[in-house]
């Protein structure tokens, strides 16, 4: 039996980025503005969301000796943790006719574990698809920002951590970024980009216009979208240009039905190791 079926009126909104572009603020911002169009609104995260799920994210990411895990573990150890989130929490919240809205979901393993550690993108897509069943987002928001912008947030973030920050390298963030605008570049119809070195009040406003576009909520009753860009303070600055080659995207019109899908990569190999914040 198909974990969403016809009943399942929810809608499951996912966010994407590399660390430090700003995805849990704006999670918050849309989910206030979904309240206020009166609508219900489950917020939740990867790895974790779940009891199952947080202790997967304790290995995953807390993992004292993060050399010592192999790419594939990792990668099912996420699927593991995704797997629990979307029978435990999802399913159920979209049945409900809830919102939920996910801080990272399949497309981190795309990107994290089959472009920047280069695992082989059949069995990312396999495994993915085996743990989240039908449940796919109706939309995906890739917040991006430059790799340096990223590094020096959680650089920022860390501060008290230094020598964990200091195994991330910017070219494993550099094949996250671009396989992000990749997979958006292949997909549009289910994952947009937004500039994340706007103002936030900005970015904000734009994510809350897409899902009224795009998904057609909170378009009725009270929203607060009136008064998002009141505060927009600073102007954007321009998104740095990223040179996108062939690489994993697939056609455009294979892509719509399958997001990770096994796809051509040009993007090298980079040392196994935990993932760290
Ligand atoms: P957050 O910091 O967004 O909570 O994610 C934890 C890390 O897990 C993050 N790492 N860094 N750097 C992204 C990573 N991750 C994956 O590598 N694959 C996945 O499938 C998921 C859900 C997260």
């Amino acid at each position: 039996m198909p974990l969403k079926n016809p009943s399942s009126t929810g809608k499951l909104i996912s966010f994407e980025g590399s660390e430090g572009s700003g995805k849990s603020t704006q999670i918050a911002h849309l989910a206030r503005h979904l309240q206020e169009a009166a609508l219900d609104v489950v917020t939740t995260r990867e790895p974790g969301g779940t009891e199952i799920g947080e202790q997967v994210r304790n290995i995953i990411v807390h993992n004292s000796k993060g050399d010592e895990m192999c790419a594939e573990t990792e990668l099912l150890l996420f699927a593991a943790a995704r797997a629990q989130l979307v029978r435990e929490v999802i399913a159920p919240a979209l049945l409900s006719g809830t919102i939920v809205l996910s801080d990272r979901f399949l497309d981190s393993s795309t990107v994290y574990q089959g472009v920047a550690r280069n695992l082989a993108m059949g069995p990312v897509h396999d495994i993915n698809q085996f743990a989240i069943g039908n449940v796919m987002p109706d939309l995906t928001i890739v917040i991006d920002v430059p790799t340096e912008v990223s590094l020096a947030r959680i650089r920022q973030r860390a501060s008290d951590l230094p020598d964990r920050m200091e195994r991330e390298n910017i070219d494993f963030y550099e094949k996250v970024r671009k396989g992000y605008l990749l997979l958006a570049k292949s997909m549009p119809e289910r994952l947009i980009v937004i500039d994340g070195t706007q103002a936030e009040a900005v970015i904000q406003k734009q994510i809350w216009q897409a899902v009224q576009k795009r998904l057609g909520l909170g378009t009725s009753g009270k929203t607060s979208a009136s008064t998002a860009s009141a505060t927009a303070a600073k102007k954007p600055a321009a998104v740095a240009k990223t040179k996108i080659s062939a690489s994993i995207a697939k056609p455009a019109a294979k892509a719509k039905t399958d997001a990770t899908k096994p796809g051509k990569k040009s993007i090298g190999r980079t040392k196994s190791k935990t993932l760290k914040r």
